[in-house]
């Protein structure tokens, strides 16, 4: 296939431009109202391979292998550390994946490059254990592309015995006490997103001034930093090369798990809260071994083996009970603290080149 110009590419890594059809074009397939919504297409015996391609550290040792000796299927995991480097790559034409683990935000791009499958309720007979929270949720309404994984919020790891005191703020970035000691997430929703919670904005501002005012905050903390990382800096963060980093609170769970001097705070100003949810490819060259997995996920025991590992809050919610974490779902006011992000519709291009001046910068 010929490779899209940069600024098609960018055009569609955010839905503003096709977005209007997108829910018909949806509608337009075999989707059934009033059963979620899914298709019933039959989708035939199941095959004998599965490829996945899933955010870094976010199963249980043993949801894969297991299901390969129940399934005897064939399954192989590729990880991502950003919405954006997958989405990217499904764009620019990657085939061969059946299931990936889209953030909500990621949603209407998906819808308009019509990379979803819709599903086939009839396969997922342990859909009723999803918890409420994220039962129609408004980034998939009825749920007809998605089953809802796990849910997180952005926040500050840190090393109690390293730090003067716990951070409370995003402005800890500007403490030069901590030159070359500290790292952000290498996402770009996050680095920004973060720095306009900082000023009391909303993180999925596209206001150029605001924007303006992120980039010169990021830029502000940059000589501090060690690095742009996301997942890989858990090593550094228990070796103590790193004593405070950006960071999701499973990813900060894993860590605290084998350092547990490493301590986790959602700052004052506030911050993003996460669902990532499962997508079954349009292209995917295995769809019945794809669903039988998401029902798989569905089981409360495979469900909270996974949030027991990963640290982050299941969406499961017949697992909450098996889980030794007990992640609470989110209550009204810390529901208040933090914001979901959203699609940057024609911001995305603003975004884009902001990140990349703060990187280069
Ligand atoms: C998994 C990180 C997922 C967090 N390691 C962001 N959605």
């Amino acid at each position: 296939m010929t490779r899209p110009t940069r600024r098609e590419f960018l055009r569609r890594l955010t839905a503003s431009a096709l977005a209007a059809p997108v829910v018909g074009s949806l509608g337009s397939c075999t989707a059934k109202a009033g059963q979620g919504g899914t298709t019933d297409d039959d989708l035939g015996p199941i095959e004998k391979d599965l490829s996945l391609y899933l955010w870094s550290d976010y199963l249980a040792d043993t949801t894969v292998p297991e299901f390969e000796r129940e399934f005897g299927v064939r399954v192989t995991v590729d990880t991502y550390e950003s919405n954006e480097e997958m989405a990217a790559k499904l764009i620019a034409g990657a085939s061969g994946y059946d299931v990936v683990l889209p953030s909500s935000y990621l949603f209407p791009l998906f819808h308009a490059n019509r990379l979803a499958l819709p599903l086939n309720r009839k396969y997922l007979g342990n859909w009723s254990n999803v918890a409420p929270l994220f039962v129609n949720p408004s980034w998939d309404p009825g749920n007809r592309i998605s089953v809802p994984w796990a849910w997180g919020t952005t926040g500050i790891a840190y090393r109690r015995d390293l730090v003067d005191a716990p951070p409370t703020s995003w402005a800890v970035f500007h403490d030069a006490r901590y030159r070359g000691k500290m790292t952000m997430l290498d996402d770009y929703r996050d680095v920004i997103g973060s720095f306009l919670k900082f000023r009391g904005r909303s993180l999925n501002s596209v206001d150029p001034s605001e924007l303006e005012q992120a980039k010169a905050d990021a830029l502000a903390a940059k000589p501090n930093l060690k690095a742009y990382l996301s997942g890989p800096v858990k090593s550094q963060l228990i070796a103590g090369d790193v004593v405070i980093a950006q960071l999701w609170n499973g990813d900060a769970s894993q860590a605290i798990a084998e350092q547990p001097e490493i301590g986790f705070v959602v700052p004052e100003e506030g911050s993003m809260i996460f669902a990532d949810a499962l997508v079954v490819l349009a292209n995917a060259p295995h769809k019945r071994a794809a669903h039988e997995f998401l029902n798989y996920i569905l089981r409360p025991e495979v469900a909270a083996a996974i949030s027991d590992k990963t640290g982050y809050g299941s969406a499961n919610q017949a697992a909450v009970p098996l889980t030794r974490a007990k992640v609470p779902y989110p209550t009204e006011a810390d529901l208040a603290r933090l914001e979901y992000q959203t699609d940057l519709g024609g911001g995305a291009e603003l975004w884009d080149r902001i990140w990349t001046e703060i990187k280069s910068g």
